[in-house]
């Protein structure tokens, strides 16, 4: 089975989301204050150089990192998770997937831990990455259909993002305000009857 270092609610969740809708089983190892010195940071940086969740170990020991990458692996055994080949929507899935990672995610690894990057100034650096990522997230729901999930009818893995997310700063508040689709599509998530034990799991519900 799969081994998936992660957190409650931290980005690992989305990982679990991803595998819980594939139904691919997995074996969830809770690495809780790995981002401090201490056995659990030496357990995950033995896995992956970067210390980060989700970190996936393969039954076959291949370590799987990355969001996006984890969501091309449960795509290879659960395509239904995409919009199929040939629809202008598969387009718009894997540009606003890698989107998301290229530029929402990098706002976290800057804003959550500002005295790593900017010593002397660590307050400016989270400030503006926040910002930052506001203006990010007015655009990325400008590109949701939410009829009623991001891409349409059908779920795919980017609506597993939004759910996530929604979580994670600005908040859910901020969102219900500016980003009414992104709420819309993560309130829908929130409702169905397959995620309800992940997404209680990961406090999300
Ligand atoms: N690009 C990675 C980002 C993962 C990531 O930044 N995870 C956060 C938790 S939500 C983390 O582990 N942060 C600790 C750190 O960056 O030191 C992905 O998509 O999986």
């Amino acid at each position: 089975m799969i081994k998936l270092y992660g957190v409650p609610g931290w980005g690992s969740t989305i990982s679990e989301v991803m595998l819980t809708l594939a139904r691919i089983p997995y074996q969830f190892i809770n690495v809780d204050g790995f981002d401090q010195p201490g056995p659990q940071r030496a357990q995950l940086q033995k896995r992956n150089p970067l210390c980060q969740v989700p970190t996936l170990e393969r039954e076959n020991g291949v370590i799987m990192t990355e969001t996006a990458a984890i969501a091309l692996m449960v795509l290879d055994q659960c395509p239904d998770l995409a919009p199929p080949v040939g629809r202008v929507e598969r387009q718009q899935f894997q540009r606003l997937l890698i989107w998301f990672v290229a530029n929402v995610y990098p706002t976290f690894t800057y804003a959550d831990y500002p005295e790593r990057w900017v010593p002397d100034a660590p307050e400016q650096l989270k400030k503006s990455c926040i910002e930052y990522r506001k203006s990010l997230y007015l655009w990325f729901d400008s590109q949701l259909k939410a009829t009623p999930y991001a891409l349409g009818e059908q779920l795919t893995l980017l609506d597993v993002y939004i759910v996530v997310a929604r979580t994670w700063g600005p908040r859910q508040e901020w969102f219900l305000a500016n980003a009414p689709k992104f709420t819309a599509i993560a309130d829908k998530m929130c409702q169905l009857p397959e995620l309800h034990k992940v997404l209680k799991a990961n406090g999300i519900i």
